[in-house]
């Protein structure tokens, strides 16, 4: 096979920027900068680098671009590719399997066969595109043929594969039909990097019972957990690498004039409360906005939170809004805030705010930066990065996080009040210490949590997977040794 020019390739769902359609047919480019696009974009520059990923429109056949730098190869879906392989396996087959079955998973045998072709188109455009040698980061649960496929079209590549959600545990795992193939696909790759070692321990329990492989526990630098599977003639690496923020961008944006001004002007729109509760999240069934909003509704009927006193603020940007699932909860959602402003709010000033759209960076971080309560309820989620967000935003420490035990982000965040999301009376009570906390220890939470988001950025996180893929450093290495000294020390 032809190879290409480029020494690094991402390889994502989408691209990092989108193809908008305008009103009279015409197209332009819209910058989508993601966490993940800011911190690989100098690792893109200095390599030759380039991004295979779809441009967000379908039935569109797009020549590779270069914008503002970076080498952009749109790989092309149709309306039927999208509704089998997008909205279908990976988001009504994978996406529920993965999150503990929250909603029942669809197992489709069209939706796979179009997984299993749009995942080869993708491997193809990224084969026509890396130079000999070069290194591959495959992103993410839509992509998990892709190693295997490349590897076979490319044996001369290094690829690494990263999965953001979390992978679950055996049992679930064995529910799907196409389970080897999957496991397969993942094991094409060097290294597979999951956010938690439960998801690392998962895949490696997997590969040994459906796949007879032989495993290794043990660690190698510089990845902090670590183990290996042996795969035929190759050594599959398998790690946890908790991905995070740009903390000090945040930071900077949070402490600037503007930012500032803006929150204060939202605490003023919104009535002055004595305490204003945030929740910003995709509109999605497994970040627990229903159960956020129930625990509010019970506080309220029990007289435990005075309706003229605090605000909600719930941002829940639109999401696959064709799949049924979330349709079913933005209606669910919809009506429970109707529910509360109905009994509780007064003319001109809602108990609940809700706002279903996406904002601008800017206005999200002046909505971090006013809160005095943020909530992250999520019934499970690899990692969840507006739980970190907050935190960076918080310079006055004056805010408090209260955050799902089944979040990967309260691995790190320890000093957040860590709450069941399944457990509504558990949650009501520590909603009510968190806002009835003392100025002292709000504080010593809030500075504990910023040290180790602040230490803890996206760059380090990109650095540390491409260390670890790139081959081991040359000190020996032992199991349980591997614990960056940094860690714990939230
Ligand atoms: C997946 C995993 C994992 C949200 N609304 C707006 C907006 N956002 C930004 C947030 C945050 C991001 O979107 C959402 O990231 P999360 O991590 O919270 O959640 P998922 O979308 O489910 O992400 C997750 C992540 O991948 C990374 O690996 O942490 O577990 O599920 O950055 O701030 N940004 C803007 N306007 C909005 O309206 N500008």
């Amino acid at each position: 096979m032809q190879s290409g020019t480029s020494d690094f390739v991402v390889v994502a769902n989408r691209l990092p920027v989108d193809l908008e359609q305008l009103p009279d047919g015409t197209h332009r480019w819209k910058q989508s900068p993601g966490g993940l696009v800011t911190a690989l974009e100098p690792i893109l520059r200095t390599n030759a680098g380039a991004w295979v990923g779809w441009p967000g429109v379908t039935d569109t056949k797009l020549d590779p671009i270069t914008e503002n730098g970076l080498q952009l190869y749109p790989v092309t879906l149709d309306s039927d590719d999208f509704e089998r392989y997008y909205e279908g396996f990976s988001n009504a087959t994978l996406w529920p399997l993965y999150h503990d079955l929250i909603v029942k998973p669809v197992f489709e045998r069209a939706w796979w066969n179009s997984y299993v072709d749009v995942n080869r188109r993708f491997a193809e455009a990224t084969a026509a595109t890396a130079a000999t040698g070069a290194t591959v980061w495959v992103q993410d649960y839509q992509l998990q043929l892709v190693p295997r496929m490349l590897r076979e079209l490319r044996p001369d590549l290094t690829i690494g594969f990263f999965l953001h959600i979390p992978f679950p545990p055996v049992e679930l795992f064995m529910q799907l039909p196409w389970r080897k193939s999957v496991i397969e696909g993942m094991l094409g790759a060097d290294l597979i990097g999951f956010q938690m070692p439960g998801g690392a321990e998962n895949f490696m329990i997997l590969a040994r019972k459906l796949l007879n492989l032989p495993t290794s526990r043990g660690s190698i630098r510089p990845a902090s957990k670590h183990g290996t599977i042996t795969y035929g003639e190759r050594t599959v690496n398998v790690g946890a690498f908790p991905i995070s923020i740009n903390a000090a961008e945040l930071d900077r944006l949070a402490r600037s004039k503007s930012v500032r001004a803006r929150a204060a002007e939202i605490r003023a729109q919104l009535g002055n409360p004595e305490c204003l509760m945030l929740g910003i999240d995709r509109l999605d069934y497994t970040k627990g906005i229903d159960i956020r909003l129930h625990a509010i509704r019970e506080l309220l009927e029990e007289n435990r939170l005075d309706p003229a006193a605090f605000v909600m603020l719930q941002l829940a940007t639109p999401s696959r809004e064709r799949v049924q699932n979330y349709a079913i909860m933005r209606r669910s959602i919809e009506e429970q805030v109707g529910r509360i402003n109905g009994e509780y709010s007064e003319v001109g000033s809602p108990v609940v705010q809700y706002m279903h759209r996406a904002i601008d960076r800017h206005e999200l971080v002046a909505f971090f930066v006013a809160a005095d309560i943020m909530l992250v309820t999520p019934l499970r989620d690899g990692m969840n990065l507006v739980a970190k967000e907050y935190v960076a935003c918080n310079t006055t420490l004056g805010g408090s996080l209260v955050l799902s035990e089944f979040a990967g982000a309260a691995a790190e965040l320890k000093n957040a009040y860590l709450v069941n999301p399944h457990d509504l009376d558990g949650m009501k009570d520590t909603l009510v210490e968190a806002m009835g906390q003392s100025r002292e220890e709000t504080h010593r939470r809030m500075r504990a949590m910023r040290r180790q988001v602040l230490t803890h950025d996206v760059n380090r996180w990109a650095r540390l997977f491409l260390d670890t893929l790139r081959g081991p450093t040359p000190r020996e290495t032992s199991p349980g040794d591997a614990t960056p000294p940094e860690a714990g020390t939230s």
